[in-house]
């Protein structure tokens, strides 16, 4: 197939790698994907990861997984005749923390990669390190103490680095890795993060290439504070020592602080191997939290509401606000000024932009949990409730709430137990077991949950909690399917909430966007940086440094020219191009804006009845 310029997104996730293949107008043309468990079963993962004794909290994924994964995927998408020789631009997106140690022999392997030979048997030497730790390690709790010493503080490292100390991110990993392993560690070359490593294996030109900087701020290793950006000092000698700072420092690298600088082309392994074309570029990848961002092209104060199996929420904003309850980055397409110590050269280069982190445990595993034990395991059911109880108008009073934490959750830090209060004033509020009217149980979950993520982001956005809203937020996962939910979503949190769409031209109609949101998100990314680098080759600095946000509202635009009034007209047509309001807020918002410095002060409450 010949479909002009393409562009490919990876996503090297925990149980895959996948691919997504765009064309230029950011259609999605095909995905792929290898499985770690099924199609490399040698490896023995479970769920993509392997773990350590009995108790040690050890969770890792063998280095050689994602390479091999690498070499079947290659044949894949050449097997299902995917244009390689029309691919203009490529990016990876990467689990967030996990790392990979290079070997001394790293560089010349990479350099002299035989086309006529699968990748993975020539990169056995390549690494000091055979394993990747993996994001739900939580093995290095003494590491992150001992960090969090040195900069005097679980505020003072989330001010220095965007998050207070976590066993899975990438500093207290190398330290374990320092302290179990010293020769190891000294045998290593330079360490990548999982992104900065699939960058390196698609550009495979002999040079290890620098982490992304947005990927960076998940390590607790990254000073975020401008104009000082750099690797945190105290926490490198934490690590390493005085002595052995400056070695570890070399061994990260220089960070790339522009998400769509060229960092080189396709590699010559693949060009030879699969004809990809030399004028191909990659630019840097970056984290999967980061790539799904991107891949809604979230504004300043839009968000994003995940609700899988546990619940993220992404607030971007314009602040540097970060606290230890959560987790600040920043934004993973940035263009860098020609120094990043040269905070007045940033002027006409965009501006810093940032996007915080939410993570609970208590999300879906609590709402099934509700579902189960009063709804007969039937969300119709639990929506039944919702649906009769929740506000209908600005005067009805929100008078129940429920905290459900039946596993220690990370927001608020360890809060643990179930707790239920019925009185319209929190400090008198009756604590009851159950609500007489069973159908309150489903709507006070949503509705503790949703004022929790308003709460929160609102404090994110203004620095004081509940006053300001995200503009619009995205809903996505598996419970984002259920209207009530994002009924309860869009009034509590006083917002739309919205979701990708896209064009099935073959039936003529808008669907639910259905691809993979990390490897598109970084196919974005690499179609950005290849027409900043096609501009900059011409002269044409303006376009050279147009912001991602711009650009990708360029292409969307001219795309719902191309599909005309037909598309325009069509059942379920977006709002915005590429984007669809599926609920705004009812008449019954107001009640919830009412409700917050209740829910906050019951919430506040419980944890003071914590046992
Ligand atoms: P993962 O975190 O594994 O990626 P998903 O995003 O696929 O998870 O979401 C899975 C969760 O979605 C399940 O735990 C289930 O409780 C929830 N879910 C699926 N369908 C519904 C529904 N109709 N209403 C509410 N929750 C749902
Ligand atoms: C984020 C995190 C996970 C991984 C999943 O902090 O640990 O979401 O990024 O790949």
């Amino acid at each position: 197939m010949t479909n002009g310029a393409l562009f490919l997104g990876l996503d090297s996730s925990t149980q895959a790698l996948k691919a997504s293949l765009l064309r230029s107008d950011l259609s999605v043309v095909s995905e792929i994907e290898v499985r770690f468990d099924a199609d490399l079963a040698h490896f023995s993962t479970k769920g993509g990861v392997l773990h350590g004794p009995e108790g040690s909290g050890e969770v890792f994924s063998p280095v050689m997984q994602p390479v091999e994964a690498l070499d079947l995927l290659c044949e894949r998408m050449k097997a299902a005749g995917w244009d390689f020789g029309s691919i203009r631009g490529v990016s990876a997106a990467g689990q967030q923390h996990a790392s990979v140690y290079w070997s001394q022999s790293a560089s010349k392997i990479l350099g002299s990669l035989d086309a006529t030979k699968p990748m993975a048997p020539q990169l056995e030497g390549a690494f000091s390190r055979g394993i990747i730790p993996n994001w739900q390690d939580s093995s290095t709790k003494p590491e992150c103490r001992a960090m969090t010493a040195a900069v005097g503080g679980k505020t003072e490292l989330a001010q220095l680095t965007g998050s207070s100390a976590h066993t899975r991110f990438t500093g207290a990993q190398i330290f374990k890795f320092r302290n179990d392993d010293p020769k190891a560690y000294a045998a290593t070359s330079r360490i990548s993060l999982v992104s900065s490593f699939i960058t390196t294996l698609m550009c495979a030109d002999g040079e290890v290439k620098g982490i992304d900087e947005s990927d960076a701020c998940g390590m607790n290793l990254w000073n975020m504070s401008s104009p000082t950006r750099g690797w945190a000092q105290p926490i490198l000698e934490a690590i390493a020592g005085k002595d052995g700072a400056e070695d570890l420092a070399a061994k990260l690298g220089t960070v790339e602080t522009d998400g769509g600088r060229v960092v080189g082309n396709i590699g010559r392994w693949f060009q030879e191997r699969y004809g990809f074309s030399p004028e191909c570029v990659v630019v840097p990848g970056t984290g999967d939290n980061p790539a799904t961002f991107l891949s809604l092209v979230l504004r300043e104060s839009e968000g994003l509401v995940s609700l899988g199996t546990s619940d993220v929420v992404l607030v971007s904003t314009a602040a540097y606000n970060p606290h230890p309850e959560f987790h600040a980055f920043f934004h993973p397409a940035m263009i860098a000024p020609p120094s990043v110590q040269d905070t007045s050269a940033r002027e006409g280069h965009g501006q810093l932009r940032y996007f915080n982190m939410l993570v609970y445990k208590s999300g879906s595993l609590a709402r099934e949990h509700v579902r189960d034990q009063y709804f007969d395991k039937s969300w119709d059911k639990f929506n039944e409730g919702v649906e009769r109880l929740r506000p209908k108008t600005a005067d009805d009073v929100i008078n129940r709430t429920a905290f459900w934490w039946l596993l220690p959750d990370i927001i608020p830090a360890g809060a643990h137990g179930v707790f239920k209060y019925e009185g319209s004033d929190a400090a008198t509020a009756k604590r009851v077991e159950a609500f007489e009217d069973v159908g309150a149980e489903s709507l006070a979950i949503l509705e503790s949950q949703m004022l929790n993520y308003r709460s929160r982001s609102g404090a994110i956005l203004s620095g004081e909690a509940g006053s300001v809203t995200l503009s619009r937020v995205y809903a996505t996962g598996g419970a984002g399917k259920n209207p009530s939910i994002c009924n309860i979503m869009s009034d509590a949190l006083g917002c739309p909430v919205s979701k990708s769409v896209d064009w099935d031209a073959a039936k003529g109609r808008w669907t639910d966007a259905h691809w993979n949101d990390c490897s598109v998100g970084v196919a974005y990314k690499a179609r950005w940086g290849w027409e900043r680098h096609v501009a900059a080759q011409k002269g044409d600095n303006a376009r050279a440094s147009v912001p991602f946000d711009d650009y990708i509202a360029e292409i969307r635009k001219a795309r719902k020219a191309a599909l005309g009034p037909a598309a325009a007209s069509a059942p379920g047509a977006p709002d915005e191009e590429g984007v669809r309001n599926i609920v705004v807020p009812g008449p019954g918002a107001p009640a919830y804006t009412k409700a917050i410095s209740w829910w906050q002060a019951l919430e506040a409450r419980a944890l003071s009845e914590m046992e």
